[in-house]
């Protein structure tokens, strides 16, 4: 499993406490106090490192600390540091705040790495506090404690260019035709799960290109329909998108229909890739309809096409030279970045309410105070009811009454 987010809780080291002693030697009385300091506590330090594929170690294991400074030593001997520890990650790691939200580092090159929290300071043996007035202090200081966090480790993959496309529109076939990555193709949807990458080689110019392989976008992705969109956070840092679409429309559906919802999800996730610069890819030109298709495609789209087919390799040849010139090329042989249209969100309708007539405050107050009215009017009503049906009571006298 591909893991690209993780929360981690980290504690750097605590310092070694400051050691209280005295020199104890033959012939050597009152030798003053030698207490040592405390060792500092272990840093945690994030190191990125190429050969980490993703974050899949810290989602099983978030949580880690790095070692206590060990307390001073009697004879002015300082205790040895804790050891620090160093988190490998892969390059593209951005680390966050989990409470606040703020971005607070990024590794991208292989080697680089950050301190993210210091361990605490040793103490202080007695050794550091002699002076003329007090030659045998007792006085030593606590190391100080290791600080703790609670972070967001975020991999975004670096590649120079990422596929952009529906499912089943090609892209893996075309990163397994062009690169020694092996990704998962088949017919059907959502095959790929998450972001492969792969690169293409220029052996006449010593060049490569790393390509990004994500799974298929398809509408109301923003809406978490299909695989969602946050995988999309993978190609946000790419010079250049690749859409591939399925020109042949071999699933039922219109290509130029496929080519503005791609465009309206990358909208809808964030500006940047909106306005990153693009080139269009019209995959399965082997298959029947999509010659008929790309002229209208062309007519209703006007960024380059580029019409390839991984099954015959037709124009791949073509498009290599294309993408190398769009990625490595002079600025002027790069496509220019599209303008941020606004997003054409459909027309709510107008909720009609029916007009609901207030009563007055006056009358409120009115029907409030003739409440206690109502209450007596109530309790004169039962009263009447008892008034209608009197019980009699049965004396001596009404019992002989009765009796006769
Ligand atoms: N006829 C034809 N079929 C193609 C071509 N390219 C890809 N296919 C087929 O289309 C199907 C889907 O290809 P994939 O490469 O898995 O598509 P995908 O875009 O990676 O799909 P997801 O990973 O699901 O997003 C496979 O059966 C391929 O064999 C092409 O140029 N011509
Ligand atoms: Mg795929």
């Amino acid at each position: 499993m591909f893991i690209d987010e993780a929360k981690v809780i980290l504690k750097s080291g605590a310092g070694g406490q400051g050691c209280v002693s005295f020199r104890r030697e033959k012939f050597i009385p009152k030798g003053g106090p030698d207490g040592g300091n405390g060792g500092k506590g272990g840093d945690i330090v994030l190191l990125c490192d190429r050969n980490e594929g993703d974050l899949q170690n810290y989602r099983w294991q978030p949580h880690r600390s790095a070692r206590n400074g060990t307390p001073g030593m009697g004879r002015q001997c300082a205790g040895p540091n804790g050891e620090d520890l160093i988190l490998p990650v892969p390059p593209g790691t951005q680390v966050v705040d989990d409470v606040s939200g703020r971005l607070l580092a990024e590794l991208t090159e292989h080697g680089e790495s950050v301190i993210l929290l210091a361990g605490g300071k040793g103490g202080l043996g007695n050794m550091n506090f002699k002076s003329s007035v007090n030659q045998a202090p007792r006085r030593t200081t606590p190391g100080y404690p290791g600080e703790t966090g609670t972070y967001r480790f975020v991999l975004k993959t670096i590649a120079d260019i990422g596929l952009v496309g529906y499912p089943n529109a090609g892209k893996s076939s075309l990163t397994n035709m062009l690169t020694a990555a092996r990704p998962k193709m088949a017919p059907y949807p959502f095959t790929t799960l998450h972001v492969n990458v792969g690169v293409i080689e220029y052996p006449e110019t010593h060049g490569r290109i790393f390509m990004a392989d994500i799974p298929g976008l398809i509408e109301g992705a923003h809406e978490n329909r299909g695989l969602g969109h946050q995988f999309l956070r993978h190609i946000e840092r790419c010079t250049l998108l690749v859409f591939i679409i399925d020109m042949a429309g071999s699933e039922n559906r219109k290509p130029w229909d496929d080519h503005r919802i791609l465009e309206r999800e990358l909208r809808l996730y964030s500006p940047v890739l909106a306005t990153k610069p693009r080139i269009i890819v019209a995959n399965k030109m082997d298959l029947p309809k999509a010659a008929e298709n790309l002229i209208l495609f062309k007519q209703k789209v006007k960024d380059m096409v580029i019409p390839i087919s991984c099954y015959t390799r037709e124009g791949v040849d073509e498009f290599l030279a294309k993408l190398w010139k769009a990625v490595k090329g002079s600025p002027a042989d790069r496509p220019k970045p599209p303008v941020l249209a606004a997003i054409t969100e459909p027309k709510k309708k107008k909720v009609v309410r029916a007009v609901v007539k207030k009563k007055p405050a006056a009358k409120k107050l009115k029907a409030k105070k003739s409440a206690p009215k109502k209450l007596i009017s109530k309790k004169a009503k039962s009263a009447a009811k008892k008034v209608v049906r009197p019980k009699v009571k049965s004396t001596k006298a009404t019992k002989k009454k009765s009796k006769r």
